[in-house]
């Protein structure tokens, strides 16, 4: 399929950007005293903004600033008072969603219409749920008088920057916490515009605080004396290092690691409802997602059938430009995710896999992989083992429910699953089965404020979403 470029600039000129960013601390825009470092769109490796990096005297300086800011104003402040900030910020997510959308999609290389359908409009679904709890936390299950932790220290990646960043704030600020938030060193410009909208809010100075900068900066935030809280969203390498950083102190914890999910085919399935499912499921956000169906499991009997299916639906998926709205796969995020992708494709082909890729032109500029599936994977493959981050998906087939059970939970993570089936009770008793955080049946990456999402294993521990979210931001009464 060939592929046409076809640029937007009506659509990038609705984005105010400035030549460079610094950080945001204590209500203001401040320099920060780190290296200034540079972000690039993915998708042509232009420079788009030169941003601040904030060193351990930066961050020491956000916590401070959250900390005055949860002892005299937003700790004492009644829920009811939080709530109307938390609203305000929905619907000023609301207004400005094009404008979020568009810098969302520079920056992280994602296609336009899942940042404009899928991330920022649940960005502002979880503002808006979660202001709703401000005032009845009473019934987030930690108590009848639940009280905040203090100042969260937050970090998150780069795949779903703004989304990632309502998961940890909306739930913080409605529990009466402040928070000083790190976004990923590829992807921090949609968190230093929501610092504008905060500014827009009116929300008192110190609530939100976001530094910007490398791992460094993350491990002074999370390694910081004076933080109450640690929520991290990343790699299970860094999740350990943190997890042990924390150990020994009182301060609380919640990470929310990789994943290796098993998407599950059953015979009777609706076979073009599912192959939309597997589509979906990994090549949504070009495959980085940590819940990603990264391992298809197919009942032997139709194997050959949701392979041609399968392989006929990819030949219609676009690549290319993330501000064109016919793209369906945008850019990697950054030079180093592609070359993790290409080195993990390059062991499944040396280790006997079959590798099989979309045809579409891959762009001059910008770091590209198209869509890819591996056949004849085994469990032993690291392919069917190591979380990729990538769109390539690998294909294993099963027989009986038992065999496709036990292949799905034989991997050290246990975020999510999914299943097709049009048997009732088997997504039922698959559901028991599988040992998954979430397990989605005839349908893939559905994400809502209100339902609790997180893994067991090496995905992490904690959960994020619903009362469940609040009360990782409460304290446990004695
Ligand atoms: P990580 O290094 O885990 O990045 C996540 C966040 O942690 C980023 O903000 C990062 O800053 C920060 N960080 C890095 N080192 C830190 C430290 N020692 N202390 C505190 N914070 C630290 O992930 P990555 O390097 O971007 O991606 C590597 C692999 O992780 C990917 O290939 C993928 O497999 C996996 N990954 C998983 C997820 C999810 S959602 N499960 C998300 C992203 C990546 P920098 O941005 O400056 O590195």
């Amino acid at each position: 399929m060939a592929f046409e470029y076809a640029p937007a600039p009506e659509s990038r000129a609705i984005v105010d950007l400035k030549s460079s960013y610094g950080l945001f601390i204590d209500g203001e825009f401040v320099d920060g005293t780190g290296t200034p470092f540079k972000s690039i769109s993915p998708a042509s490796e232009e420079v788009l903004a030169e941003v601040s990096e904030a060193s351990e005297a930066d961050v020491t300086k956000a916590v401070q600033a959250a900390r005055r800011a949860f002892e005299k104003v937003w700790g004492p402040m009644p829920g009811r008072e939080r709530a109307k900030y938390l609203y305000r910020i929905a619907r000023i997510i609301a207004e400005r969603s094009r404008e979020l959308a568009v810098l969302e999609s520079l920056d992280n290389g994602k296609p336009i219409k899942e940042s404009r359908d899928v991330d920022i409009p649940l960005v502002s679904q979880w503002f808006f749920y979660y202001a709703g709890w401000a005032d009845k936390l009473g019934y987030a299950g930690r108590g009848p008088d639940p009280q905040p932790l203090g100042v969260a220290g937050q970090v998150i990646p780069w795949n779903f920057p703004l989304m990632m960043l309502a998961w940890k704030i909306a739930p913080a600020l409605a529990a009466g916490n402040t928070v000083v938030l790190k976004p990923a060193e590829t992807t921090p410009l949609t968190a230093l515009l929501f610092a504008e909208i905060c500014q827009q809010a009116d929300l008192p100075p110190g609530v939100v605080n976001i530094v910007t900068g490398a791992g460094a900066t993350g491990q002074a935030l999370v390694e910081h004396p004076d933080v109450d809280k640690v929520a991290f969203t990343g790699s299970t390498a860094v999740g350990r290092q943190i997890a042990r950083s924390v150990a020994g102190t009182d301060k609380k914890l919640t990470l929310e690691l990789g994943g290796k999910a098993a998407n599950i085919v059953f015979a009777d399935a609706p076979l073009d409802q599912a192959v939309e499912g597997i589509v979906g499921g990994i090549f949504f956000n070009q495959g980085h997602v940590c819940c990603a169906g990264s391992r298809l499991l197919v009942q032997e009997s139709v194997y050959d059938e949701v392979l041609e299916r399968l392989k006929r639906r990819m030949g219609t998926l676009r690549l290319g430009d993330p501000l064109d709205k016919n793209t369906d796969i945008g850019a990697i995020n950054s030079a180093e995710q592609l070359a993790r992708i290409r080195e993990l494709s390059d062991v499944g082909d040396a280790e006997g896999a079959e590798r099989w890729s979309a045809p579409c032109e891959i762009p001059d500029h910008g770091f590209w992989f198209a869509p890819t599936i591996f056949t004849g994977v085994t469990q032993a493959h690291r392919i069917a083992r190591e979380e990729i981050f990538g769109p390539v998906l690998s294909v294993l087939t099963f027989r009986t429910p038992a065999e496709a059970v036990e292949k799905a939970n034989n991997t050290p993570y246990g975020l999510s699953a999914g299943v097709w089936t049009e048997k009732g009770s088997r997504i039922l008793s698959m559901a028991e089965q599988l040992r998954a955080g979430v397990v989605w049946a005839n349908t893939f990456n559905k994400f809502d404020p209100t339902s609790p999402f997180g893994g067991y294993k090496e995905s992490g521990y904690g959960r994020e979403g619903g009362r469940h979210g609040l009360a990782s931001y409460l304290k446990e009464h004695a």
